[in-house]
């Protein structure tokens, strides 16, 4: 990873992708950092739930349901079906248990405790090794514009199923919100710093757009290192193709490599994606290649295997 470094690893982090990524690298590296995004956090009956901290928190502590890639495995919809007796909408599919995550949370945060002091708390419950860090302790919320209206994205997603051509995308709060001060300390200090694979526009675009973070990304970029959530022209999962093409992004490695092109010096793409790397390459990143399709333990730690061994920074 770095020759006489203390093998810290800093990862920005949401969504799927990254609880797999991050899951390979715990197995093989004592000090992770979690920075996570905040933008997906929706308020639903009164509860707030952060998708992307929870999903990272049941991930690790083995507790996420696999097949969905959120909430909790063979968790029960009791609460939601009194819900919907109450005469509620009931599209976005808060289990029993998943729901005391964020009923515990939100009388924690009307209790005067921050994100980041409840997510320590939750770590420790839940007996999670890494440090999951929010970005801020602000709100960001994540809006997509469709021709139906501007939405929260949890709305665009879940309950329109992201069937509407997206027009545009909007971080409502990024530009005021206070970085957390514990994630700049931890992309300062770490050895390397790996933008996850995770969608760059929904998941890694709303912690870029906070100006604390991007400033000490652009600082050290020589040792930030994205791994791509894309295979040829298609994310593993999501939609961050369709987020891309919105936003004039060409939907490969290389439209990512460019995106992030001024806070990130190395990728890693999938060896399918090869024919890819000179193109990269003139845009002054260096480029890795090897299997980034992270369907099982094997293959989360594979990739963690090749990050410490194979990428220099
Ligand atoms: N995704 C869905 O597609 N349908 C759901 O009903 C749903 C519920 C849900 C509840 C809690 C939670 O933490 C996540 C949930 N997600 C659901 C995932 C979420 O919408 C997104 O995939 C993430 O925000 C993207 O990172």
């Amino acid at each position: 990873m770095v020759l006489g470094g203390n093998g810290m690893i800093t990862v920005l982090a949401g969504g799927t992708g990254s609880v797999k990524l991050v899951r390979g690298l715990v197995s093989h590296e004592s000090k992770i950092n979690v920075i996570s995004n905040v933008g997906d956090n929706y308020w639903l009956y009164g509860l707030y739930v952060c998708p992307d901290i929870d999903t990272m928190v049941y991930g690790l502590a083995d507790l996420l349901d696999q097949d969905k890639g959120w909430g909790v495995k063979k968790d029960t919809f009791n609460f939601l079906r009194q819900m919907e007796v109450f005469g509620e909408e009931t599209w976005f599919r808060v289990g029993d248990r998943d729901a005391a995550t964020h009923l515990i949370r939100t009388n924690m945060l009307k209790n005067g405790k921050n994100l980041s002091e409840i997510t320590k708390w939750m770590c420790e419950k839940f007996a999670v090794s890494a440090n999951i860090i929010p970005v801020t302790d602000n709100s960001i919320e994540t809006r997509i514009t469709t021709d139906k209206g501007e939405m929260h994205l949890q709305e665009f997603w879940v309950k329109h199923r992201g069937r509407d051509p997206v027009e545009g995308i909007q971080y409502i709060g990024a530009d005021k919100a206070r970085p957390n001060p514990e994630a700049v300390n931890a992309i300062h200090d770490a050895d390397m710093i790996i933008l996850a694979p995770g969608n760059p526009l929904t998941s890694i675009g709303p912690m870029l757009q906070i100006k604390g973070i991007r400033k000490e990304m652009i600082k050290l970029k020589k040792k930030v290192v994205a791994v791509s959530p894309l295979i040829g022209n298609d994310a593993v999962t999501g939609p961050a193709a369709k987020y891309m093409e919105a936003a004039g992004i060409e939907t490969n490695a290389y439209g990512l490599a460019k995106m992030y092109s001024d806070v990130c010096s190395n990728i890693i793409i999938d060896t399918k994606d090869k024919q890819l790397v000179k193109k990269i390459q003139d845009l002054d990143i260096k480029v890795y290649d090897t299997k980034i399709l992270l369907k099982n333990k094997t293959a989360e730690d594979a990739l963690a295997h090749f990050i410490k061994k194979q990428v220099r920074v």
